[in-house]
């Protein structure tokens, strides 16, 4: 399978996040891709540096001041004290309920808290460089798959799916998946579904396409009243407005097996396949492998290739986007068992 990579990922590299008060290593570290690439490459599959600017459909996902902040944020930090070239900013203050945030204020850590959904995504001097990368990967996929390719592997980091139209968190600045989705509705496909199996609900991806039924949303992750990111991710979401019925979130509790999440990919497909998508996207967090460290599902290796061969069946042009897994050693070969599983016999539709 072709895979875009880029370089440019190792631009963002925080030092640390907080746990619990405490500084400890980030978990999104660089050596996440550096796995990645290696057993891509050992395996023989072809890795391209993206080629298409992701700037157009950027600006349909997420909105034009968040854009604008993200771009500047690390030269504003930077005038604040020429010293903080070596400090990572976080946010201290957030306009929760009651408080406005239609007006951006000039401080930068309110700004910063403005277009922040939590304090756990540390930025570095070329977060906005990596970010920008892995979402002209997802556009660069997407004109392959318009081309004809049947699939295509995002390798990319940090991740996405967590970022909203005009907020970051969860390590994510910038949403690839929903980048890759509406880059394929620009190339004429009339119906996109994404499936978010990361372990953490892609709150980023449901909220922007919360009120479209041309994106379908559905996604098997741990259930928000435990586990990140709390505040949406629940059954009980099902969309809104034109969108009502395009948003399916299955959560399974913490701890929860590998045939009770088999079980959720099963309604998951069958749900996808009622919405006679032109393509899928995948949001292809690896996190559900049991040996995650912040994770508690109980995904093993085999697992990853029972799941690439029931995509496989879905018949779809696909986007794999690489989101969480933060079993940093075991995340490359995880990831070429999905993609291997899901090209083995190769062709289209083959369950169709
Ligand atoms: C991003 B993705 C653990 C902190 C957890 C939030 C998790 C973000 C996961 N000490 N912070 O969905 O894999
Ligand atoms: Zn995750």
């Amino acid at each position: 399978m072709i895979a875009f990579f880029s370089s440019q990922h190792e631009l963002h590299a925080p030092r640390y996040e907080f746990y619990r008060g405490e500084r400890v290593p980030c978990f999104e570290q660089p050596a996440r891709a550096g796995f990645v690439r290696a057993a891509l490459e050992a395996s023989g599959h072809e890795l391209r540096a993206p080629n298409v600017d992701s700037r157009a459909v950027l600006a349909q996902v997420h909105t034009a001041r968040y854009l604008a902040f993200l771009e500047g944020a690390w030269a504003q930090w930077l005038a604040l004290d020429a010293g903080n070239a070596d400090v990572q900013p976080f946010p201290s203050v957030w306009p929760v309920r009651t408080l406005r945030s239609d007006t951006e204020p000039d401080n930068f850590i309110a700004k910063l808290g403005l277009y922040s959904m939590d304090s756990g995504t540390p930025m570095a001097a070329g977060s906005w460089a990596a970010a920008k990368a892995g979402a002209n990967a997802a556009a660069s996929a997407a004109r392959l798959l318009a081309d004809g390719e049947r699939a295509v592997f995002c390798a990319t980091r940090p991740p996405g799916h967590h970022a909203g139209a005009d907020f970051m968190g969860g390590y994510c600045f910038l949403n690839n998946a929903a980048v890759a989705a509406q880059a394929m509705r620009g190339h004429g496909g009339d119906r996109v579904a994404i499936l978010d199996v990361d372990y953490h609900h892609g709150n980023g991806t449901q909220s922007i396409f919360y009120d479209r039924a041309d994106v379908l949303f559905a996604s098997i992750h741990g259930d928000p009243r435990t586990e990140y990111p709390f505040y949406l991710g629940h059954a009980d979401e099902t969309g809104e407005g034109a969108g009502q019925g395009f948003n399916l979130n299955l959560p399974l509790p913490a701890g929860a097996s590998a045939a009770q999440w088999f079980r959720a990919l099963e309604a998951a497909c069958l749900r996808i396949e009622r919405h006679h998508a032109d393509a899928l996207v995948v949001s292809l967090g690896l996190d559900t492998f049991a040996g995650d460290p912040i994770s508690k599902f109980a995904l093993h290796p085999d697992d990853f290739s029972r799941l690439g061969a029931r995509l496989r069946r879905l018949g779809l042009p696909t986007i794999f986007i690489l989101e969480g897994g933060y079993a940093a050693a075991e995340l490359g070969s995880n990831a070429v068992k999905v993609l291997e599983s899901f090209d083995a016999g190769g062709g289209l539709s083959p369950g169709r």
